[in-house]
């Protein structure tokens, strides 16, 4: 019914909606300072075996390790070997090598997707490295970096993305979803979100095993907006199940900046706290510290001390996906005006500041990184590119799914047969 003059509520003040809006869109001059950048290692490091919330002040902290000073600093420095770190930054740049690679193989016309995740490269890579082999990894579309920390071969990345006849996906997946048995690396959906509560499930299913596999799921903060997220994490706090969550807080989910998700209110680790689960917020781009946090996380879960939420603030340095043009929406001067540097630039020169690398053998590295891409490109692309028609044939769609193939698809598959004239396997 309609209000009335004189109705009790008539002075009350009218109800209305915030409608968040990022701070800068395109031609905007960027200024970051309204975000506060902690001091690198002062941040406390309460043992893995600690009551939950002895971690919530570090949920809206931020875990750091690589000072301006390019040096280690404080109780979170994994303390790795010189050979470590050249080998976590040598899988950072190769990451990058096969990302600017298949970028142009899809400008190209070669595949039909492609995804990077420049920027963003510690934390796949550092927080998989972190991990025991045998963990399972439930990633989001943005973690080729952990396929390449387990040494996943390059050429049948390629070959999935071309959909071509040596995909092992038999071109049943959108290029990028890789799945990955033989590494620990679990299918990934298109549907956000649905890798949390499989998280769980593993891990759970681990517990009840009584094996020590833990599992480490992540995903995008935009995605963590999904109700998937809180069913994953009700179970594995209830349960303590020895799985770690990695939010990747690149403050975009395509055009809807990380209000949306609720970035405006508090940090994502944060809401670890309503679960009674330990939470930490990490420098994404600071490999040492994404190394340190994740592996406190998986000695957490393998002792049977609970799940772990952990946030990863970075930036996405580049477009969302090869269908994006992010000058749309964004100032263009918001990666170069990122607080937190690069992963890579910065593990580079912590090497170099303790006398365990230089630019030359930067330099030859990236060459060398470059021509194994390549390789493994022009290796990929004798089973077939998009269009070159080297992919499994059509009719095998039907197969695989189904023990006993119900007559309406065996009809299909040889309607399938008929319009391209093809032989229907005996
Ligand atoms: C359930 C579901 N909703 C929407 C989409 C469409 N979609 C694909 S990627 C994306 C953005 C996700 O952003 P975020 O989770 O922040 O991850 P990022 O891309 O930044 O790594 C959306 C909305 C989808 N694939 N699945």
């Amino acid at each position: 019914m309609p209000k009335q003059e004189g109705q009790a509520d008539a002075n009350r003040p009218r109800l209305s909606l915030h409608v968040p809006e990022p701070r800068f869109r395109p031609g905007d001059t960027v200024d970051f300072s309204y975000l506060t950048i902690p001091e690198t290692g002062a941040q406390p490091r309460p043992d893995y075996t600690s009551a939950a919330s002895e971690t919530w002040p570090l949920c809206t902290d931020m875990i750091r390790v690589l000072g301006d000073d390019d040096l280690a600093h404080g109780p979170w420095d994994p303390r790795l070997s010189p050979d470590k770190l050249r080998e976590l930054l040598r899988q950072m740049a190769l990451v990058r090598a096969f990302d600017a690679r298949m970028y142009r193989a899809q400008r190209q016309g070669k595949t039909s997707f492609y995804l990077k995740c420049t920027g963003e490269e510690a934390t796949s890579v550092c927080a998989t490295q972190a991990l025991d082999f045998e963990d399972m990894i439930f990633p989001s579309y943005r973690q080729q970096g952990c396929l390449i920390a387990r040494d996943y071969p390059v050429l049948e990345m390629v070959n999935q993305i071309y959909s071509n006849r040596a995909d092992k996906l038999k071109g049943r997946q959108l290029p990028i979803l890789y799945s990955a048995k033989s590494v620990n690396f679990f299918t990934i959906s298109g549907n956000l979100a649905t890798q949390l509560p499989q998280a769980s499930g593993f891990a759970m299913a681990s517990a009840i095993r009584g094996d020590s596999k833990i599992a480490a799921a992540w995903v995008g903060e935009g995605s963590s907006a999904e109700g998937d997220f809180h069913s994953a994490l009700i179970f594995a706090a209830v349960y303590n199940a020895p799985a770690i969550f990695n939010v990747v807080n690149n403050q975009w989910a395509i055009s809807s900046f990380s209000g949306f998700a609720g970035a405006e209110r508090t940090s994502f680790a944060a809401r670890a706290i309503g679960y009674g689960i330990a939470g930490l917020r990490v420098d994404g781009n600071d490999a040492l510290a994404v190394y340190a946090a994740e592996r406190w996380a998986a000695d957490r879960a393998r002792s049977n001390h609970g799940p772990t939420l952990i946030e990863f603030f970075t930036y996405r340095g580049e477009g969302h996906s090869t269908s994006d043009d992010p000058a749309v929406y964004r100032s263009a001067q918001e990666r170069e005006e990122w607080p937190l540097g690069d992963p890579i630039t910065r593990l580079k020169a912590h090497l170099i500041a303790i006398g365990e690398w230089s630019e030359e053998q930067h330099e030859a590295m990236d060459r060398a990184l470059d021509e194994e891409v390549k390789e493994a490109q022009r290796e990929a692309e004798k089973n077939g590119i998009l269009g070159h028609g080297l992919h499994h044939p059509f009719h095998t769609m039907f197969e695989d799914v189904f023990e006993e193939l119900p007559w309406n698809l065996e009809e299909q598959g040889r309607q399938a047969i008929r319009e391209r004239q093809i032989k229907w396997p005996e």
